[in-house]
């Protein structure tokens, strides 16, 4: 039996418990964990900001081995090591073939339902069934899930460092590689440098950027963003940040600013230091009644402004997760740093804590 970490209510602390997990059915993998980041898309279904019904296995950034594999399943075997993706993407429906795996449609169920490509469960607790988020559920020493949701690796890469690889990675990193349109010379704006927004700093970097300007409030988190490429820090806490921003921009703004923390206050910051013809990316995942305001014409027509969301990077797992190892390995991108803690699986609830206390680019939990 399996140990996992279970949001039981929204509002309740995660409890670690024994579980019962099925055999893969059809198309399905059994991965045993080797590692899982603790990304702020956990907290926010355990505050109740993403909805998603409880209880559920929590954790969507995870990396491990494939232990089993079920009926029909030829892309993976036993002994494998895969990044597991939070979309499953199929590479047939109407976005796949487009090159939008990242919207792909068999994400969808498994998004609401919380349990598998059919809507069914195979964690299960007392008798019953226990959803996972996003088809991952990686807070759990082992999961099932889909083989379309499984990317194997090739190269070899600590877990600990893989693991970020499946969610904060990918989607930081694809947030400023694919989503947004840098071109060599850029001045690019983040706001929030946290395990993802950290992401975006070095994809705008790899993109090309000359001037990055990274925006927080917590020192420790400006001090990782220089790390990570940024080339000059605004601390939000010290003053209005558009304003330090425009300062920094000769009054011109951002050509591309992104939003990496899912505020409303912030989400109008990122549009309003975004310069007239520039792109303002929104990465964070706010409340579900956050509204995006912008004045239509001042702010949108005669700005001639781009507001475009970002999901999961605009990624293709199949080819972004391989090419991402390969850059690891190759010394192009960071990993290992955006480690700061290694945790057991029983501290997640201290790792929220240390999450919103702005201590922490990435706790991993190391199984
Ligand atoms: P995090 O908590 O590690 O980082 C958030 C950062 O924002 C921290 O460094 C904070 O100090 C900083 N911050 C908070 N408030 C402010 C403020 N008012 N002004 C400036 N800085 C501030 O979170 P994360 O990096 O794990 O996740 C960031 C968001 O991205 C979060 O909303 C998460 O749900 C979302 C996300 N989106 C996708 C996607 O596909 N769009 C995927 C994964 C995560
Ligand atoms: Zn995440």
């Amino acid at each position: 039996m399996p140990r996992a970490a279970i949001c039981t209510a929204v509002g309740a602390p995660i409890e670690v418990a024994d579980v019962e997990l099925d055999a893969p059915h059809a198309g399905e993998v059994r991965v045993r964990l080797g590692a899982s980041g603790v990304c702020h898309s956990d907290l926010s279904i355990q505050n109740g900001t993403l909805l998603v019904a409880p209880p559920l296995v929590l954790g969507h950034e995870g990396a491990g081995v494939v232990e089993a594999v079920g009926d029909g399943v030829d892309t993976l075997q036993p002994g494998d090591e895969v990044v597991i993706s939070w979309v499953p993407q199929c590479g047939e429906c109407f976005h796949c073939e487009r090159d939008q795996g990242h919207l792909c449609d068999s994400g969808a169920v498994p998004m609401q339902t919380g349990g598998l490509l059919d809507g069914t469960f195979r964690f299960s607790r007392d008798g019953q069934g226990l959803a996972q988020m996003a088809s991952s559920g990686t807070f759990a020493e082992e999961t099932v899930v889909p083989a379309i949701g499984a990317v194997k690796l090739d190269e070899k890469i600590p877990m600990t460092s893989a693991a970020l690889i499946g969610c904060g990675v990918l989607t930081g990193f694809g947030a400023a590689t694919n989503t947004a349109s840098i071109r060599q010379g850029d001045t690019v704006a983040v706001i929030g440098c946290g395990g993802v927004g950290l992401n975006v700093i070095q994809g705008a970097k790899y993109a090309g950027a000359e001037r990055i300007i990274a925006v927080d409030m917590v020192p420790y988190k400006l001090d990782l963003a220089t790390q990570f490429g940024a080339t000059d820090t605004v601390d939000a806490s010290a003053g209005d940040p558009v304003g330090q921003v425009m300062e920094l921009t000769g009054q011109r703004g951002a050509d591309v600013a992104f939003e990496v923390i899912g505020l409303a206050q912030t989400i109008d910051q990122t549009i309003s230091m975004t310069r007239r013809g520039g792109q303002a990316i929104l990465v964070g995942v706010p409340k579900m009644d956050v509204m995006v305001n912008v004045p239509a014409f001042f702010g949108v027509v005669l700005m001639e402004k781009t507001i475009k969301g970002s999901w999961y990077g605009s990624s293709n797992v199949q080819t972004d997760v391989p090419k991402l190892a390969r850059l690891y390995s190759e010394g192009h991108l960071k990993l290992d740093e955006l480690v700061s803690r290694t945790i057991a699986l029983d501290d997640v609830n201290e790792a929220f804590a240390a999450m919103e206390k702005g201590e922490v680019a990435r706790s991993v939990i190391a199984f």
